[in-house]
Order: C-alpha cells, then sequence, then structure tokens
C-alpha cells in the first residue's frame, strides 16, 4: 500500500493543476523535449543518425529507433505520447496514431482520422482521483488503527516481561519444592520398600509350605493308586503297570529299570517311597486321569489351620501375588495401598496356576507405609507437574518476547488469532505466526498448507509479505507452502486464496498494520505537472 500510495501521489498532485502547455513536436514526452529543438539538426535518440528538423514527424521514418516520428505511425517501432491532460499522460504504440480508435483520452493520438473521439480525461482524473482519495482515507484511518496496535503492543510486551519475571520466581520456588518433596518421598520410600519385601518374603515362605504340603498329599495319593495289591507297599510290578515311568522311554520298561526306580529294592513301604517319588513324580501320570498329574487331595481346612497356628493371612482373603509389584514400579500402580477398601482384584484375588492362592493384603502397618509413601509420590509428582507448566508458560514468554512482530510491534496481535476464508471447495484458515490449512468443505480432513516461516517481502518493505512452508507433502510435488500478501485496511481479514502453483498458495490479507502514513496532499506543485 506504502509504495502504492506514493507512487500515486503526482498523479493526485497533477490532476489537481492548472495547465500551462509547453511547446514541442507532437508526441514527444516532456522529459524528452530538449532533444527535439526546432532550429537545429535532429540526432536519432540512438545516436545513430542526425537529419534536417523539417524531417521529424514527415510521416517517414529515418531513424531506427522510430525516434524521428513521434507523432506519426510512420516507424513500426515508435511511440506516441498522449499528454492526456486533467488525467495520467501514457504511451502508445506508434501504429495506433490515426487509426481511427481512440487510445488517448485527451484524443489526441486520433488528430487526422477523422474519428469522433471524446476527450474523457477529466472524467477519468475525477474518478481516479476519488479512488485514490478513498484508498488515501483508507489508508489514514488504517494508519490511525496502527498506532493503537503498536501502543497496546507496547504495552502487551511489558505486561509478558513482568510475568515472565513473575513466573521465573515461581520456577526458583517450585524447583526448591521439587527437591524437598523428592527428598522427602525418598524417605519413606525406604521404609514402604522395606515393609513391602517382609510382606512379600512371607507371602513366598506361606507358599512355600502350601507347595510342601500338596506335594505330600501327591504322593501319598500316588502311592495308594500304585499300590495295587493293597499291601501297604509298591513293588515292581506295580511300578510296571505304569510305562510312562519307563526311565530311558526306550518303550520297554524292564523289572531291572523298576527296581532302580524303587532304589534297588523289590519293594517299599510309605516312608521309603518318599525317596522314589523324586524319581517318578515328573513323568507319573494318573490313573484317575491319565492327560494329567495325580489328583491332589486339597488338605482338610482344619488341617491347615491347626498345621500353621501362626498363619498371617486369611485363607479366603489372599490377594493375588502378582498384585505385589516390584519396587521400580510402585510408583505408578493406582491400586496400591489401599488398605481400608481394598479394590475388588485384590480382596478376591485371582488363582495361581498351582493353585497357590492370592497375596493376603498388606497389613496395618505396611499399608499406613505405602499410603504415606504414596501421598509422597503424589505431592512429588504434583510439583514436578507444575514445574513443568511454569517452563512451558516461560518457553512461551520468551519465544513471544522475542518473536519478530514488525518493526513496532504492530503484528503482535495477530500472534493469537486466526482468520478464515470460504470457498466453494475449502475453508481456508490462517493463523499468523503458526500456520496456515485447507479443509474441505464436504468432508476429509485438514490439510497443513505450511508453518510460519519467515517475512519474506522485498528489500524495502520485507514486512508486506509472510512466508509459511513445510505444510503436508504434496503427490509427486513438493510440500505445500503459502505466500501471504498484506495490504493496509482498516479490517484484518483474508480476501482472496489461490493456488498459482500446485500445491503453492496466495493469500491476500488485510490489516491496519501494514498501513503507512500518508503523505500530505495539500502541495502546490503545479510547476511539476506535465502537461
Ligand atoms: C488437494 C488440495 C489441493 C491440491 C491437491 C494436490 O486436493 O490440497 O489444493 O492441489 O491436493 O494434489
Amino acid at each position: 500500500m506504502s509504495c502504492r500510495y506514493l507512487l500515486l501521489l503526482p498523479l493526485l498532485l497533477i490532476m489537481g493543476v492548472s495547465a500551462v502547455e509547453v511547446q514541442r513536436p507532437r508526441g514527444v514526452p516532456l522529459s524528452k523535449r530538449q532533444f527535439y529543438e526546432e532550429d537545429k539538426p535532429f540526432t536519432c535518440l540512438d545516436g545513430s543518425r542526425t537529419i534536417p528538423f523539417d524531417r521529424v514527424n514527415d510521416d517517414y521514418c529515418d531513424c531506427q529507433d522510430g525516434s524521428d516520428e513521434p507523432g506519426t505511425a510512420a516507424c513500426p517501432n515508435g511511440s506516441f505520447h498522449c499528454t492526456n491532460a486533467g488525467y495520467r499522460p501514457g504511451f502508445i504504440p506508434s501504429s495506433r496514431i490515426n487509426d481511427g480508435i481512440c487510445d488517448c483520452c485527451d484524443t489526441t493520438d486520433e488528430y487526422n482520422s477523422g474519428a469522433a473521439c471524446q476527450n474523457t480525461c477529466r472524467d477519468l482524473g475525477r474518478k481516479e482521483k476519488e479512488s485514490l482519495q478513498k484508498l488515501a482515507e483508507i489508508a489514514k484511518e488504517g494508519f490511525l488503527l496502527k498506532k493503537q496496535l503498536i501502543q497496546e503492543a507496547k504495552r502487551g510486551l511489558e505486561e509478558k516481561k513482568g510475568k515472565l519475571s513473575e513466573v521465573q520466581v515461581t520456577k526458583k520456588d517450585l524447583e526448591g519444592r521439587v527437591e524437598a518433596l523428592r527428598t522427602a518421598k525418598e524417605t519413606v520410600e525406604q521404609p514402604e520398600r522395606e515393609a513391602k519385601e517382609r510382606h512379600l518374603k512371607a507371602w513366598e515362605d506361606e507358599k512355600a509350605v502350601i507347595r510342601q504340603e500338596k506335594e505330600k498329599v501327591r504322593m501319598a495319593s500316588v502311592f495308594l493308586e500304585l499300590d495295587n495289591d493293597s499291601d501297604g507297599l509298591v513293588s515292581v510290578a506295580d511300578l510296571l503297570s505304569h510305562a510312562e515311568l519307563d526311565p530311558d522311554s526306550d518303550g520297554s520298561f524292564t523289572e531291572a529299570e523298576a527296581q532302580g526306580l524303587l532304589g534297588g529294592v523289590d519293594k517299599v513301604d510309605t516312608f521309603a517311597f518318599e525317596s522314589v517319588w523324586n524319581n517318578i513324580k515328573e513323568k507319573y501320570v494318573s490313573e484317575a486321569s491319565p492327560d494329567t498329574p495325580a489328583p491332589v487331595e486339597t488338605p482338610p481346612q482344619e488341617k491347615r489351620d491347626s498345621d500353621n497356628d501362626s498363619e498371617p493371612y486369611p485363607d479366603d482373603d489372599i490377594p493375588d501375588e502378582e498384585e505385589e509389584d516390584d519396587e521400580d514400579d510402585d510408583e505408578d500402580d493406582p491400586d496400591e495401598g489401599d488398605y481400608k477398601s481394598p479394590p475388588a482384584t485384590q480382596t478376591q484375588g485371582r488363582k495361581d496356576e498351582d493353585d497357590e492362592g492370592t497375596m493376603p493384603p498388606y497389613d496395618y502397618e505396611t499399608q499406613n507405609l505405602i499410603d504415606a509413601a504414596q501421598k509422597a509420590r503424589d505431592d512429588f509428582d504434583e510439583a514436578e507437574r507444575a514445574l513443568r507448566e511454569v517452563d512451558d508458560q516461560m518457553k512461551n514468554l520468551d519465544k513471544e518476547i522475542s518473536f519478530d512482530f514488525g518493526p513496532n510491534a504492530e503484528f503482535a496481535h495477530l500472534y493469537d488469532q486466526c482468520y478464515e476464508l470460504s470457498t466453494s471447495e475449502y475453508v481456508y484458515k490462517l493463523c499468523p505466526f503458526h500456520r496456515v490449512s485447507q479443509k474441505p468443505k464436504f468432508g476429509g480432513s485438514e490439510t497443513n498448507l505450511g508453518t510460519w516461516g519467515k517475512w519474506a517481502g522485498p528489500e524495502n518493505d520485507i514486512y508486506s509479505v509472510m512466508k509459511f512452508e513445510h505444510g503436508t507433502g504434496c503427490w509427486q510435488g513438493p510440500n505445500r507452502s503459502t505466500t501471504v500478501k498484506l495490504t493496509c485496511g482498516k479490517e484484518t481479514v483474508v480476501t482472496s486464496t489461490s493456488e498459482p502453483s500446485r500445491c503453492e498458495y496466495l493469500m491476500e490479507f488485510i490489516s491496519p498494520a501494514v498501513c503507512q502514513e500518508p503523505p500530505s496532499l495539500d502541495s502546490d506543485v503545479h510547476k511539476h505537472a506535465e502537461l
């Protein structure tokens, strides 16, 4: 806007001046007047030739560059200058002189064709002036808005800097708090770990006792199964009835092999069977259920209870051993340590493969230690989370404070905003300094048309173009990217989007932040006007 506006300024001035006609050959612009002096020979403007002055505009082309015939159609490459008083001067190819078509608004190109041209320059000038005045008005109002934006940005920057200092103090406090809570946590985790280990150890010991009991029961049951003649002894013949016990599994279970299993004797009683049992228990297949090992009789409850007077675990309220997590991951166990109302899985327990039951709940003291450790872990986690948030806040503030929002931070207000434009197919979204996207109107996901890259205007007007890069890859093409051209306006709005080249998008964005102070128009530069 600024450049265009400055270029148009002379025109505005011209249109407001009174005419002072400077004499020169037809078709010659004022800027070249000095090369056409009536009483001197004329040298072609390319210097190629000098001719008497009366051959200028004599309807015969003498100069290769056409400069001797600025006011006739004699030279194919000549150009005719329309003064267009009241509007803007211009050049037309000299071939259009007297061709019956009115090209210059001041009618001067049709001086000898008889074409009925109307001088429309004043009218055009008036219209142009009106539209330029409108633009100037917009620029003026836009510039006022921009000044406010600059003030806001200044305030915003101060606020952010203030906030940053606050956050820095908070961060220091939080760092101290995190360290204190870490120590507190570690202090209570040590006794927690030890108590849990004790609990686990007691449970392991209990399981070992249970396993032993089961083993004895199974052994007794197998003895009864093997003792075919119920004489209270297991003999070579009894063993031979179980072919699966063949030690070398060669298909022939011999008496000698059976005797070997019996420890070199022919028969064993229940006491001696204990050592035989070790030799056969892995292979033995129960007669009751040939596919499974020998049936195991669960020892009567009374027996267990009486055998284990010191038993610390209630029989029907044994939590799963798996619930007993190891020390390293116990920080993450949400179920851990609810002694007073244990979770269903812990209360009911899950049966082990060996039917060894589930680990019992923690005793009161252990549970208290777990609760205390968990509380310390929660407090520590909470403080760490707060510290991370504060860190993020600081990073964001740092980023915003050092961001290039223009020479006077006039673009800062765009940082948190997005602007949309709906076309027939897509909704385009521009979030300045973040990203541009494209979402199909009738279903389909959003496509990234580029994330913030840089200011990319020409050297003297760098803040007039934004570049967004590295968007979603284009099939057999480049990654999508978007160029956003900014022009001055009172509103902040995306006015158009296009895709000049596949996956390379162009957006027009109006914002007061690019408005420049309009130059003053009340000047008496009549003398500079070319007529
Ligand atoms: C999608 C859109 C278009 C783009 C094509 C390229 O349809 O992102 O803008 O031209 O993909 O394949």
